[in-house]
């Protein structure tokens, strides 16, 4: 069987990431797209050489041209500019709503069957963009953001408690912002609930909001760290495991930023939700029961996407 074809659009940090990542897990052959000129071409190039060290069989390509990325069968989206210490996801709105018209036409000539992952920010808002520039299915087009949330969260809770990562389930529903929501009733340790633990004397709920409250802000915390840019090795990291759930048929339940309508009240727009991801792209999307304090965050979640998707439809008439 042919080996499967990866488009990675943008070069930048994370692209860079996710070429490494693709590579070393040998996902498929590699195409590596930006307007930079050398930047994707040299990135692919020197990754080459890094498969007779690491063995990996992975071709890895890097263009300037969207007609390399024909046939893809997955394509991560990254192409845009990050935030600096100081901005808001929100101020890239107008910058990264322009490249994702761009990045929408390209993948409509040359991959309309492949499956979108979206990680441009501010991603909630340049999810539903891409979706509405490519034409695509809305199950094909997803955004990655969820997966991230509840990785630091569970990063935070595995030192909090001690405990391995491998047995911390957190969960996060939400936009991708400082209104996501770590929803502590559904997060659990080895199967015991987080609530529990607090009961058992483990932590305390003061610490807990304190660790929400990191989660909220974590992308935010590396910012002003590197000063030059945001996170990446996890935020590519995150995207791979939703681009192998879709080429392994895996049938992971992941939280991703998807087209919702009907389910959690919502009426048709992309917000991080429990969702099946399998060989049809975004397959189902989890309803789960929220209390009063999650449905309350998450409507608050609703209505800062919301917001961004007005303020996309009076920068650009044709959405
Ligand atoms: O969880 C999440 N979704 C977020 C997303 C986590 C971290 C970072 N988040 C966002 O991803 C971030 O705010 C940015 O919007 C993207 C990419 O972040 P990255 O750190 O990779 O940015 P870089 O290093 O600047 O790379 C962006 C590349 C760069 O090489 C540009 O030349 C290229 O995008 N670029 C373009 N490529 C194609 N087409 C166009 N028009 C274009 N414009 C810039």
């Amino acid at each position: 069987m042919a080996r499967k074809k990866i488009a990675l659009i943008g070069a930048g940090m994370i692209g860079g990431t996710l070429a490494h990542l693709a590579a070393m897990r040998e996902l498929g052959d590699i195409i590596l797209f930006d307007i930079a000129e050398g930047i994707p071409q040299g990135k692919a190039l020197d990754l080459s050489q890094c498969g007779p060290i690491d063995g990996f069989d992975a071709k890895l390509t890097g263009t300037n041209d969207y007609a390399d990325i024909a046939g893809a069968d997955v394509v991560i989206v990254t192409a845009g500019v990050p935030r600096k210490p100081g901005m808001s996801r929100d101020d890239l709105l107008g910058i990264n709503l322009k490249v994702m018209k761009a990045v929408g036409a390209g993948i409509k000539e040359h991959c309309p069957n492949a499956f979108v992952i979206c990680i441009t920010n501010p991603l909630d808002a340049m999810v539903w963009a891409l979706r509405e520039f490519s034409g695509l299915p809305h199950n094909r087009v997803v955004g990655m953001a969820g997966v991230l949330d509840s990785a630091r969260f569970a990063t935070f809770l595995a030192q909090e408690f001690g405990v391995s990562v491998r047995d911390v389930n957190a969960f996060v529903l939400g936009g991708h912002g400082d209104t996501m929501v770590p929803v502590t009733s559904y997060t659990t340790i080895s199967g015991i609930p987080l609530d529990d633990l607090v009961k058992m004397g483990r932590s305390t709920k003061e610490r807990i909001d304190e660790i929400v409250k990191r989660t909220r802000g974590g992308g935010g915390e590396i910012v002003a760290l590197l000063k030059t840019g945001s996170a990446y090795y996890a935020p590519a990291t995150s995207a791979i495991a939703m681009a192998e759930a879709y080429l392994g048929d895996q049938k992971r339940i992941l939280p991703c930023a998807v087209y919702v309508e009907g389910k959690y009240g919502l009426d048709g727009l992309y917000v991080g939700v429990p969702v099946v991801i399998g060989a049809n792209g975004a397959e189902e999307i989890i309803e789960i029961a929220l209390d009063d304090e999650a449905k309350k965050n998450l409507q608050v979640s609703v209505d800062a996407v919301k917001e961004l998707l007005v303020a996309c439809k009076g920068i650009d008439e044709s959405l």
